[in-house]
């Protein structure tokens, strides 16, 4: 398995133009200074993500401990740096490669991989790296998967080498993984792998690491938004009902000051007010209009209140926990 993966194999040759990985070109395995053996990759992935690039260059600097025992046990782990990708200078992946000896003729791989941060973006941004690395990574080993499989098919067979494709089909088997917590599959399609893949039930459920699954987080989502949209539709209506407001008061201005005006322009003989009086009413009804405004204003403020509330309770909402 070690051979397989981690030399310049023709497995891994074959599995490269699999995934349309070109250009690959890896240093020697070395001896480092604390004795753990070293060796660093560059190719350029191919990938198959909409929102992403076609092409990204990429390096891996793969460390095997020096613990490991040729034949027994390799504990390996790699780092994967995409250079040409979204955000690429903020994450990393870190892989963890396994490998046991199980008989002579057995052995198992488990991997564990994380999304690494260099440094902390954004909520929003966050959770866009976290999951567009992870569906390319679940991509990346479910198809590694697949191929060892092939190749083990062809071993049992008796062909023994691991370079031949060979026109075999690909052999269903009971097989073990491990996936990592956010991985494991959800209850309702049994604990056990095999049982999922051949029940085709389409993507995997993940969970969030506080144990969420992802429809309860959708719904919950769901049912913010929802609230959030009610309010929004109450602001709406309120400030239907101050435009209407300020249309009435518009209107009965308008009607003072008609009926002033003609007031004024009345004929002789009809008693007049005198200048004081007059002014007295002039006052009054700025101080309506002034009040009438103070109140507008009041309203707006406590309805842009409400909206301002109403942003800050979104975008709590849509970051990441
Ligand atoms: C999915 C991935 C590119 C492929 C990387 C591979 C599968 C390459 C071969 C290595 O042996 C294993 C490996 C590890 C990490 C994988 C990358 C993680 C993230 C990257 C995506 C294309 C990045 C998309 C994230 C975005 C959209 C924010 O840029």
């Amino acid at each position: 398995m070690f051979e397989l993966l981690f030399t310049d194999s023709s497995f891994i040759r074959r599995f490269m133009i699999v995934r349309k990985t070109t250009n690959a070109s890896s240093t020697a395995w070395q001896k480092d200074a604390s004795g753990h053996m070293k060796r660093s990759l560059t190719y350029t992935i191919s990938i198959s993500n909409p929102l992403v690039g076609k092409l990204s260059t990429a390096t891996e600097n793969q460390t095997l401990y020096k613990e490991s025992r040729d034949g027994q046990y390799y504990l390996l782990d790699s780092e994967v740096y995409t250079h040409d990708v979204p955000y690429h200078d903020y994450f990393y992946t870190q892989n963890r490669y396994y490998i046991i000896s199980n008989s002579k003729r057995k052995c198992r791989l488990r991997v564990y991989t994380d999304v690494k941060y260099k440094k902390q973006p954004w909520g929003l941004v966050k959770s866009f790296i976290t999951k567009n690395s992870w569906s390319g990574i679940e991509d990346y080993f479910r198809q590694l998967e697949a191929e060892l499989l092939e190749v083990e098919a062809e071993m049992n067979q008796g062909g023994g080498d691991t370079g031949k494709i060979g026109g075999l089909r690909r052999r269903r088997r009971t097989y073990s993984r491990t996936l990592p917590e956010h991985m494991k599959p959800n209850k309702q399609y049994g604990q056990d792998p095999e049982q999922r893949r051949d029940s085709n039930m389409g993507p995997i459920e993940m969970s969030s690491p506080h144990g969420w699954s992802s429809t309860t987080l959708v719904i919950g989502m769901s049912l913010i938004l929802l609230i959030l949209t009610l309010m929004n539709l109450g602001l709406f209506f309120k400030l239907w009902a101050m435009e209407d407001v300020a249309h009435h008061m518009y209107l009965s201005t308008k009607q003072r000051l008609r009926e002033r005006n003609e007031a004024r322009l009345a004929p002789d003989y009809m008693p007049r007010q005198g200048p004081e009086y007059q002014s007295r009413e002039d006052a009054q009804l700025l101080k309506n209009v002034l009040q009438d405004s103070i109140n507008l204003l009041e309203q707006l403020r406590s309805s842009l209140l409400v909206l301002h509330k109403n942003f800050a309770m979104a975008n709590r909402t849509a970051a990441p926990h």
